[in-house]
């Protein structure tokens, strides 16, 4: 039988309820991307792989988490979920309740959600409420009426979302036959580094395949988890990752720790820059996806990562760049405009 998505393939090792029906868009299987002319440029004599999460479904990994956590609540009566989001987890949301048949409620916080991730909730039939406030105000709001309401919460402070977002985890180990030396990944509600450290774990007790390092990035702007604190007022270009109280936050620090890795900050400017460097090898991100590769530069840089000849990088894009067109096109002039004539093009291709 062809593919049929992340809980066919690793139901089994998901610690999930027997009610749980399942509802999916075929999600997970991404790629794993060889970029031998990054890593020259980076300096390092290392293997560096992209694992690209903007080929699920809805273009982001929300989908792995999302299919088990519709799944469970379908399968266990519920007519409606809720989230709050700064885009992908509601765009994800609205994608399986509609495949569901289920009600979706997103909550975001007004005016910092990327077009792409807009316009997939509404185009899925979510109802989208813009929130006078930050991410971390929406999600606060969502977990109290998740207690008041029937309302299943789909945020990933739901567990069955971090069993199937642990299903990447299981991937890379499949197709590189272990677990990598490092693997770098942004970090926002700090659900994914949580995930994949709960994933790795589990395939290093049943299968042996060792044990990654972690690097988690922040964005400078929105670096609780650097800083110590949370952050009132979260800023960054990447609105992905402008939150500054994550649920997942202890959970976060645990898995850097317990795998001797570390949880760092970058500026925008160097999460720009490695969007455009990675685009540059034929891989658009979104710009909070490309964070992780730009903690990766910036240790290397500052020569504070001790990677030895041969070892493995893995460095996980979150989102698809067509996520937030807006980025890349507000920052430039429109292309120019020619007449419909091939001579015109000519002589425009040769310089004149
Ligand atoms: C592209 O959609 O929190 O640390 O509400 O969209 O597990 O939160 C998105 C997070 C990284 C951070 N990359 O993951 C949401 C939301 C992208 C993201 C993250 C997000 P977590």
């Amino acid at each position: 039988m062809s593919y049929q998505g992340v809980l066919d393939r690793y139901g089994p090792l998901l610690d999930i309820p027997a009610h749980t029906k399942p509802v999916t868009l075929l999600e997970g299987n991404t790629p794993l991307i060889a970029m031998p002319g990054l890593a020259d440029e980076l300096g390092g004599d290392f293997e560096l792989y992209v694992k690209f999460e903007g080929m699920n479904p809805t273009g982001s990994f929300k989908d792995r988490g999302m299919t088990v956590a519709i799944s469970e609540a379908y399968g266990g009566g519920s007519q409606a979920v809720i989230c709050a989001s700064t885009g992908n987890t509601a765009a994800s949301a609205a994608a399986y309740a509609a495949r569901a048949g289920l009600r979706a409620i997103v909550l975001i916080p007004q005016g910092k959600v990327a077009a792409g991730k807009l316009a997939g909730a509404i185009a899925y039939g979510a109802e989208v409420i813009q929130i006078d406030g930050s991410f971390d105000d929406a999600l606060s709001m969502v977990v109290e009426i998740s207690q008041r309401q029937p309302i299943a919460l789909v945020n990933s402070l739901n567990p069955y979302r971090l069993e199937g977002q642990k299903t990447a985890a299981f991937e890379i180990c499949d197709v590189l036959g272990q677990a990598p030396d490092w693997l770098c990944l942004p970090v926002g509600n700090a659900g994914n580094i949580t995930a994949y450290w709960m994933g790795f774990r589990q395939y290093e007790q049943t299968r042996s395949t060792g044990l990654p390092h972690i690097l988690g990035v922040q964005a400078a702007g929105s670096a609780p988890l650097v800083l110590g604190r949370p952050v009132d007022h979260p800023e960054t270009v990447a609105t992905a990752i402008r939150i500054g109280r994550p649920a997942r936050g202890e959970q976060a620090l645990q898995a850097a720790e317990e795998s001797h890795g570390r949880i760092i900050a970058v500026s925008d400017e160097q999460i720009l820059a490695m969007q455009k460097r990675l685009a540059a090898h034929g891989v658009w991100v979104e710009p909070a996806s490309a964070a992780g590769l730009a903690g990766l530069a910036h240790e290397l840089q500052q020569g504070t990562f001790k990677i030895t000849p041969g070892q493995r990088i893995v460095a996980v894009c979150t989102g698809h760049g067509l996520k937030d067109p807006d980025i890349i096109t507000r920052s430039m002039a429109a292309p120019r405009v020619l007449p419909a004539k091939v001579d015109v093009l000519e002589a425009v291709l040769a310089g004149k």
